[in-house]
């Protein structure tokens, strides 16, 4: 029996209210206003307004608690245990050339640990989500990490192009999220990135974990320049051998 914590069914109320606006933007994507925030980082107007509706909506239920999230960074409140880590689209140049491949990433810290966590995929409506100790579900099914043992056999998610990782067959899909979400079901045999922001990868921590997923340690207290390396416990010692030194 599937019993989810008040925590996550917040979260899963404000994916599903804020993806509304995330799937009529991305069919309108001709219509959206671009800022430039960065050589690589581009904020769509999607992107501010789905954060906005997040916050609202987290907030209206649990308004002590602080947030961390991409566009408006962390707001502390007056419960600093307590922070809802977001991430409004992850693969936001995904979205912005109109490839269906991005996400709403939402986590609940709380004293410095991820005890729940959502990766909803509005395009596809595939949601994968998690709360500490209760197991990983996609679409109300529970899932596990792959059981391969050979790395030959294996299909890996990167942004890490280069010879060292030729022998491995890899996919550069350009969500992070997505990729410890598909990690987690057995899509992905295993993920390996750096360069990432908390708010990228901290629901895929514990969606990744509670699929029995093994994950490098993460420092919660950093936000930026963060490096992932994910799998089964198979293939994990195996696959870091061959990784280049992150
Ligand atoms: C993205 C990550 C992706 C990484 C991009 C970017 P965003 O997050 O999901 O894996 O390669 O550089 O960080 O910016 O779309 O939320």
């Amino acid at each position: 029996m599937q019993i989810i914590s008040p925590y996550l069914n917040i979260m899963i109320k404000a994916c599903e209210k804020a993806s509304k606006i995330l799937i009529r933007d991305f069919g309108e994507l001709e219509n959206l206003q671009v800022s430039k925030k960065g050589p690589k980082d581009f904020v769509t107007n999607s992107d501010k307004k789905v954060e906005k509706i997040l916050i609202e909506e987290l907030l209206k239920h649990k308004k002590n608690f602080s947030v961390l999230s991409e566009e408006e960074g962390l707001i502390s409140n007056i419960d600093k245990n307590n922070k809802w880590i977001i991430d409004p689209i992850d693969g936001t140049n995904n979205f912005l050339h109109g490839i269906p491949h991005f996400c709403i990433s939402i986590a609940l810290e709380s004293y410095e640990d991820i005890v729940s966590g959502i990766i909803f995929d509005p395009i596809k409506n595939e949601m994968f989500y998690a709360d500490k100790n209760q197991g990983t579900y996609f679409n109300n099914h529970r899932v596990r990490v792959s059981k391969k043992m050979n790395l030959e056999e294996c299909l890996f998610a990167t942004n890490k192009i280069g010879s060292s990782i030729d022998q491995l067959n890899c996919r550069i899909t350009g969500s992070a999220a997505l990729d410890l979400a598909y990690v987690s079901s057995g899509r992905f045999d295993g993920y390996f990135q750096n360069n990432l922001n908390l708010w990228d990868i901290a629901a895929g921590i514990l969606i990744v974990k509670e699929a029995g997923g093994i994950i490098n340690n993460i420092n919660l207290s950093s936000y930026k320049n963060l490096s992932v390396v994910a799998s089964s416990s198979e293939i994990y010692e195996k696959m870091i051998k061959i990784i280049p030194n992150f």
